[in-house]
């Protein structure tokens, strides 16, 4: 009989030992391989077969040397990376940052989480992730044109429709895909549509990629809303970060009847209480690329704070969109205190492993980001279909798709939850149904 517990802290001290210092890493681990006690138990080939510490450690990490030749004609040179983690359920799969905050750790645990989200998509694809320490802000388009031609220049050799399918991350959107794709192109002498994702619907790209996150992690609450008869119409909303995600989970959360009063970027949040204006922050943030703070000169009626916290703001449902660790435990009691009832992570790892305790115990449903935000990577999977096949789907037959995938992967969590006497704990249910699938694949090829 193996003692499970302790084989589990001998997993995370080798973890800790093998990946000094790598913090991010560390907490993904633990985060993941905590809740897999009751697994062990019930299936102790798991543990003679060793899969949590093969799984814990990446199949392979690529480090490289990234210069480029700003618009002064200064020389810059900054890290790329790009880490397989699994590939026992398809290709590696999975997004690149551009953020001065990247470094090895943040793709390695960015990779790892992405390792159980994409299981949990049901779809054919493994993980990877990657990135650079380049920071976009303030970047010409031609800087950042040469600087996407750089990082190519060197990642092409790694990727490919069959083997690695990058798409975007923070800092990375259509415009950095397009220019990714076209130095591929060039290189590689093939229109290879397949190697990236979060394309432009123009050339390759799929409908409802670019909400898909935003969407997802709304259906996703949405879900949880419903096991207690309670629904998002009519409820106060706070979304953190202004991007990608949090734009579209806004615009979700509006569709469904919600109101949502506030919104931030690494500056600061606006608080309209009337209800954000979204014309307003997509013309800020997806046209003219201006700070949040913007906002409040076109709504004299709202205000912007440079200092303190958006979750200090009552709300019923609360989504984190903006980076990890954003939300701590002073901010997860603050929202208890003021009878939040819903969290979808919409980011990855938004909440401190203290933050996500205390929620875990409270009232708030908790929807974790591997299964929250899996949308996007899942919409990812879609665009992939639809270039294998040489298709272009409707927005409504794709939204359709991405709907019932997040319906499928809330009652995959749900109901893995109650199989292991959690329910409700979707945390645990997401971590345990997505590593056992892919603990069936690995155990199928042999050691590998
Ligand atoms: P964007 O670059 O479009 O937007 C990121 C937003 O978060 C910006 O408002 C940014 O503010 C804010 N932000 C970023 N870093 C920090 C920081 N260190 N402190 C405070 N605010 C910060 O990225 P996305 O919207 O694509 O990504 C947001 C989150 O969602 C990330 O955790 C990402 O990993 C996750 N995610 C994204 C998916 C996708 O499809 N894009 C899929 C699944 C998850 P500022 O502009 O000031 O930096
Ligand atoms: O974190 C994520 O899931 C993403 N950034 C999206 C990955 C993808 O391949 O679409």
């Amino acid at each position: 009989m193996v003692n499970t517990d302790a084989r589990i802290n001998e997993i995370y001290d080798v973890v800790q030992k093998r990946n000094p210092g790598e913090k991010e890493f560390h907490q993904a681990v633990k985060e993941v391989i905590e809740t897999l006690g009751p697994v062990l138990k019930k299936h102790p080939h798991y543990a003679e077969q060793k899969i949590i510490e093969r799984i814990c450690e990446p199949e392979r990490q690529v480090i490289f040397r990234v210069p480029w030749v700003d618009d002064k004609g200064e020389v810059h040179i900054n890290r790329g990376f790009r880490v397989g983690f699994n590939s026992a359920l398809g290709p590696y799969k999975g997004g690149l940052r551009f953020h001065p905050s990247v470094l090895l750790d943040t793709i390695k645990f960015l990779a790892f989480e992405q390792t159980f989200k994409n299981a949990l998509t049901g779809l054919p694809i493994g993980s990877g992730k990657g990135g650079s320490d380049f920071n976009p802000r303030d970047r010409s388009d031609n800087e950042i044109m040469r600087f996407c031609q750089s990082f190519m220049t060197e990642l092409y050799r790694h990727i490919g429709e069959m083997t690695d399918v990058p798409a975007g991350d923070i800092g990375v959107g259509l415009r950095e895909i397009g220019f990714l794709f076209g130095q591929y192109k060039r290189i590689t002498n093939r229109y290879e549509s397949g190697v990236l994702t979060g394309k432009s619907p123009t050339w390759g790209g799929a409908l409802v990629r670019k909400e898909a996150t935003g969407y997802g992690a709304v259906f996703f609450a949405e879900e949880m809303l419903k096991v207690r008869d309670q629904s998002i119409e009519g409820k106060t909303c706070i979304v953190s970060g202004s991007g990608n995600v949090a734009i579209y989970a806004i615009e979700k959360l509006i569709h469904l009847g919600a109101k949502v009063v506030a919104c931030s970027d690494s500056g600061g949040y606006i608080y309209h209480k009337s209800g954000i204006n979204l014309e307003t922050v997509k013309q800020l943030k997806e046209v003219e690329r201006k700070r949040i703070k913007a906002y409040v000169n076109e709504h004299s009626d709202a205000e912007y704070h440079a200092e303190g916290s958006i979750w200090d703001i009552p709300c019923e449902i609360a989504l984190p969109c903006a980076t990890q660790n954003e939300l701590g435990e002073e901010a997860a009691k603050t929202l208890i205190d003021n009878g939040c009832i819903a969290l979808s992570e919409g980011a990855n790892m938004p909440c401190t492993p203290e933050a996500a305790r205390l929620i875990q115990h409270s009232k708030i449903a908790y929807g974790p980001a591997k299964a929250a935000n899996a949308g996007g990577v899942a919409t990812s999977a879609l665009e992939m279909q639809q270039n294998a096949s040489r298709d272009a789907w409707t927005f409504e037959h794709t939204e359709n798709r991405l709907r019932e995938i997040m319906c499928n992967i809330h009652q995959d969590c749900y109901e893995t939850a109650k199989e292991f006497d959690l329910e409700g704990n979707y945390a645990a249910g997401a971590n345990i149904a997505s590593f056992r699938r892919v603990a069936d694949a690995m155990l199928a090829f042999g050691v590998i």
